[in-house]
């Protein structure tokens, strides 16, 4: 009998691969209810999931394909074992759209208790191509065909010159926004955390707005790295985007290419026929956005019975924030949003009709852009102008409510005492590069190759560094305390230092635990392998094959548990920094646990290890604390004055400490 790891495995690769004739022999049956003489004809099961045709986009963005990966989802769900599981992917598997199958498979195997413990494997090797372009894929192609017998592996190379020519100022981040890691890592998050699904997770609307307005922190500290301006927010929809995005990835295995946006190209209406979608119009949008401002504004969203329900942050568990109320109708959920009908679809149409620009009448059937795949939208430099634009909604919200109290803030028990990080033995002093990672092209693309095909991706990485925090608690007894730990660049693009509202939305998430601190001095060392935004590592199918070792405890696949492919990429927790060395500084707040703390249920919760971006599953998120504390709100008056008078300074707070360092890019190999 195989393993149901290896049964999962087998689901997963190769998901254009032609069906043997066993398979396509294998007729599906389903059970419909008893038919009468000269009645209609049953439906058609699973209808609305085999109305997106093979081998084209599916997009979660899209209302129908929500409704197709649902049906799909729950024809699943019901398979009460791995085997099951697998009979009825393949009996599904010729006329259902590979991607769609493929997330409705990890959909389930993440969210059926019973299936926790298997793991899946990274989205880069189920579908290369969405990963690197077709010249790439061809050439993969082309080294398999010739490869000579004594050859054990082929390994064909992507990077570092990505998709760009540098010609554009954009260019100078594709490397970023192209990044495997990035990309693999929206993907499953919003695997996770799916729209319409009927998963109701802990804080699902508060966590839409807190990732996304972290990726764009990342992103703009980033652009300041390679002298570019903080990206603009997209709000003005009647004037041409003016950067376009080339892809160059190819959607499926017969060749359909994603369409491609020109440099200044008009939002234009949905008049498309190919996705069974109403036409719908850019004012649509334009009204959406109206009625949502006008509930920040009036401080209440209403509800389809003319109830209001009061939008702010100061409430209490189980009533929702506001932030989660409002994520829930921007995004939005139609199971969550108060009222989807008033408030529309914004953050998702929005995706539909920036990906359709190219072609919104679908006259030159030319298939949508990458923004409407959540696999590969982040490529796209509008992705970020969009984002900012939403982020911006939800920051109207965030700048009325009242600033944290002093007492919010404090904890006078504790004093921060000094706060560095250190590397390779060098004080304050981060160090970026490049490295590669291989993955194994041939377990999702069908290269007819007797060897593994191998691509070898070239990203960004830094050398890991250690947090090295002092502390003093005063009280007589020991502590237990939350440790938030943020960093910003320094100085702005015309390299001026920043005021507290200037670089409030550049503060990046780079960990948060708790500690026991006992009376006294006590000396906090955290590794940065272990930040709560990120994954510790992004597995292999090779990996999973790998039976665990009695051994070894520490051995890498002894150490799935926790791992739900969800998280940041560790190789991207730094931006890159200057060759000459950039300022950034680093911020660290100490509160008390007994504050922060969530009550959750008793047991082990799996897929805690990037908690920060991702939660935990089946789990309350863990910090009491509104997604962001502090930086979330504006500070108290007094404060805003931090960089003119010392002693109004967010420091002043003997719970908080800064530090500047400095993050220089080397241009070089790292090797760890
Ligand atoms: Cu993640 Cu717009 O939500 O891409």
């Amino acid at each position: 009998m195989e393993s149901e790891q290896k049964q999962v495995l087998d689901m997963l690769q190769r998901p254009f691969r032609q069906q043997t004739q066993r398979e396509e022999g294998h007729p599906i049956v389903f059970e419909v209810g008893t038919r009468v003489a000269g009645s209609e004809p049953p439906p058609q099961p699973l209808a609305l999931a085999r109305s997106i045709p093979k081998g084209t986009v599916f997009s979660i963005f899209v209302k129908n394909h929500r409704l197709a990966a649902k049906e799909l989802c729950d024809y699943f769900m019901e398979a009460s074992s791995v085997t099951e599981l697998k009979e009825r992917v393949e009996e599904v598997r010729r006329f259902i759209n590979e991607k769609l199958l493929i997330f409705a498979l990890s959909f389930v195997i993440v969210r059926k208790p019973e299936m926790r413990h298997l793991r899946l494997p990274s989205i880069v090797e189920i579908f290369p191509s969405m990963f690197v372009p077709v010249t790439t894929v061809s050439k993969m192609e082309q080294e398999a065909k010739k490869s000579t017998p004594d050859q054990e592996i082929v390994i064909t190379e992507y990077g570092p010159e990505f998709s760009s020519t540098h010609l554009k100022p954009e260019h100078r981040v594709a490397y970023w926004r192209e990044d495997f890691g990035i990309n693999t890592h929206h993907w499953h998050w919003h695997l996770v955390y799916p729209v319409d699904l009927s998963v109701s997770r802990d804080r699902k609307g508060e966590l839409f707005y807190y990732m996304h307005q972290q990726i764009l922190a990342r992103y703009d500290m980033e652009r300041l790295s390679v002298g570019l301006n903080r990206v603009e927010k997209l709000s003005n929809w009647r004037i041409p985007i003016p950067d376009g995005y080339f892809p160059k990835l190819t959607i499926s295995n017969s060749g359909q290419t994603w369409g491609s946006r020109q440099d200044n190209t008009l939002m234009q209406d949905f008049k498309r026929d190919d996705f069974g979608l109403l036409p719908f119009d850019v004012s649509d949008l334009e009204q959406w956005h109206n009625r949502i401002m006008d509930a920040i504004h009036l401080g209440c969203l209403v509800d389809r019975d003319n109830n209001q329900t009061r939008l702010t942050d100061n409430t209490k568990p189980p009533e929702k924030r506001g932030i989660d109320l409002l994520g829930d109708a921007v995004e939005a959920d139609s199971t969550m949003s108060l009222n989807s009908l008033f408030y529309g679809d914004l953050h998702n149409m929005g995706h539909v009709v920036i990906s359709a620009s190219h072609d919104p009448d679908n006259a030159h059937r030319e298939n949508l852009g990458v923004m409407s795949d959540t696999a590969t939208a982040m490529r796209d430099p509008v992705f970020y102008r969009w984002h900012k634009y939403i982020d911006n909604i939800f920051q109207q919200y965030k700048l009325k409510q009242p600033p944290y109290t002093a007492e919010e803030l404090s904890l006078s028990s504790v004093e921060v005492v000094s706060v560095a990080v250190e590397s390779r033995g060098q004080k304050n002093q981060l160090i970026t590069g490049w490295s590669t990672r291989d993955f194994e092209a041939s377990r999702g693309l069908d290269l007819n190759a007797d060897k593994p095909v191998i691509v070898r991706l070239t990203h960004l990485n830094h050398y890991p560094f250690v947090y090295s925090i002092k502390v003093v608690n005063s009280d007589s007894l020991p502590k237990e305390v939350t440790v938030r730990i943020f960093m910003a660049p320094k100085l702005n693009e015309r390299g001026v230092k920043m005021n507290f509202m200037e670089q409030r939305l550049l503060w990046a998430e780079m960990d948060r635990f708790t500690h026991k601190l006992k009376p006294g001095p006590n000396h906090i060392l955290q590794s940065s392998t272990s930040s709560s935004i990120t994954n510790s590592n992004d597995f292999t199918f090779r990996d999973l094959e790998k039976q665990p070792n009695p051994d070894d405890p520490g051995a890498p696949e002894n150490l799935l548990f926790n791992f739900c492919g969800c998280g940041w990429p560790q190789h991207m927790l730094l931006p890159r920094g200057k060759q000459e060395g950039m300022a950034f500084e680093l911020f660290v707040m100490v509160t008390d646990w007994s504050q922060d703390k969530v009550a959750q249920t008793e047991g082990t919760h799996s897929c805690s290890a990037a908690a920060s971006f991702c939660g935990i599953l089946d789990a309350l998120y863990p910090d009491a604390r509104p997604m962001g504390f502090p930086f979330d709100r504006c500070p108290m008056p007094t404060l805003l004055n931090r960089h003119v008078e010392k002693t109004s300074d967010l420091t002043r707070l003997s719970n908080i400490a800064m530090q500047d360092i400095t993050i220089t890019f080397t241009n070089a190999q790292i090797t760890q």
